[in-house]
């Protein structure tokens, strides 16, 4: 096999792109991704202040890496989120990434902090993990992000999250969801600027990508995440691309081109009449915002250990990235 640009040997193939990669021209590609997806959807320009929402995974790795090599001041945030020897695993992969290269990571744990954790949180609101811990993080990096004053906040969606993601939001036609599926979100009172810059990146290549530039990321998943609907539908979309190689990039790129205006006036719609939480000023529907609400509930709690919350099994849904307090 043979790199595509050089003839030199190859050491990924990239079917989508009827290509294939020596190191060198492999993490020349990743860059480009990344630059075209910035300029195309003006995610943001150099100078602003990025705060990269870091899980110690390929992902936000991968990102936080490719953004300060591009030059951006791009700072991280990792959140302590309890799932037992997952989270310590994920949380000193982000800090050892951060101290090898001098980069400031702010760290929340939400234990020490808040007096929870995602495991506990889930058996007692009786709901899926990632529901309470998809929450929680958007609400604090949401504040971290205000607080400290950054223009915008990255996230690690790569084009198989954003692609799984859809195909949920169409299969169940949650329209609200679909009009904010876009890489941009813009800045609204109460909330940052956010933007995906990896959406034209495969996980497989930002998996290859943090090989190739020797970054020690977490590689075990979530203990909790199974029998989440997401992974099914990434299994799904998985099949589908082995035997169609391209599909998952054209059904989100082309819903982006195509469709998602439609949905905008639905999303612009629900953000309409949110007020300011009464106990920390988040915007939010009723009085009191869910993030409070759940540490008013669990706060506090004694801690249950990850073995004895059965992920998939609770009732209730996890929510999509994204998607407001
Ligand atoms: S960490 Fe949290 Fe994820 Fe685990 S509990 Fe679900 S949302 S799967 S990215
Ligand atoms: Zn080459
Ligand atoms: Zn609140």
């Amino acid at each position: 096999m043979k790199c595509t640009v050089c003839r030199g040997p190859a050491v990924i193939d990239l079917r989508r792109h009827n290509a294939n990669f020596c190191p060198e021209h492999f993490l020349r590609f990743c860059r480009d991704q990344v630059v075209r997806a910035i300029d195309d959807h003006g995610m943001m320009a150099p100078g602003q202040r990025v705060l990269v929402a870091v899980s110690g995974g390929k992902d936000s790795l991968a990102l936080w890496d490719l953004l300060v090599e591009l030059g951006y001041d791009a700072e991280g945030m990792v959140i302590g989120l309890g799932i037992g020897d997952y989270s310590d695993a994920s949380t000193a992969a982000a800090v050892a990434f951060a101290e090898q290269r001098g980069l400031r990571l702010h760290r929340i744990d939400l234990r020490g902090e808040y007096g929870y954790d995602i495991p506990t949180a889930s058996a007692v609101t009786r709901r899926v993990p990632c529901s309470s811990c998809g929450m929680s993080k958007r609400h604090l990096i949401d504040k971290a992000a205000l607080d400290g004053g950054y223009d915008v906040v990255a996230t690690g969606h790569n084009l198989d999250d954003e692609a799984a993601v859809l195909l949920g939001n169409v299969l169940h036609w949650q329209t609200e969801y679909l009009g904010r599926q876009e890489p941009v979100l813009a800045e609204r009172p109460g909330f940052p600027r956010k933007v995906k810059p990896l959406v034209r990146l495969a996980e497989r290549e930002t998996a290859a990508y943090c090989v190739l530039r020797g970054i020690d990321y977490m590689v075990e998943e979530c203990p909790m995440a199974a029998g989440n609907r997401h992974l099914r539908y990434k299994a799904a979309l998985d099949e589908i691309e082995a035997a169609s190689p391209g599909t998952k990039h054209a059904f989100y790129f082309e819903f982006l081109a195509r469709a998602a205006d439609r949905f905008r006036p639905e999303a612009a719609a629900a953000q309409e009449g949110l007020t300011p939480c009464t106990s920390c000023g988040a915007p939010t529907t009723g009085e009191v915002c869910a993030f409070c609400r759940l540490v008013e509930r669990v706060g506090g709690r004694e801690p249950v250990p990850v073995e004895l919350v059965r992920p998939g099994r609770r009732r209730g849904k996890a929510r999509k990235a994204g998607a407001a307090t």
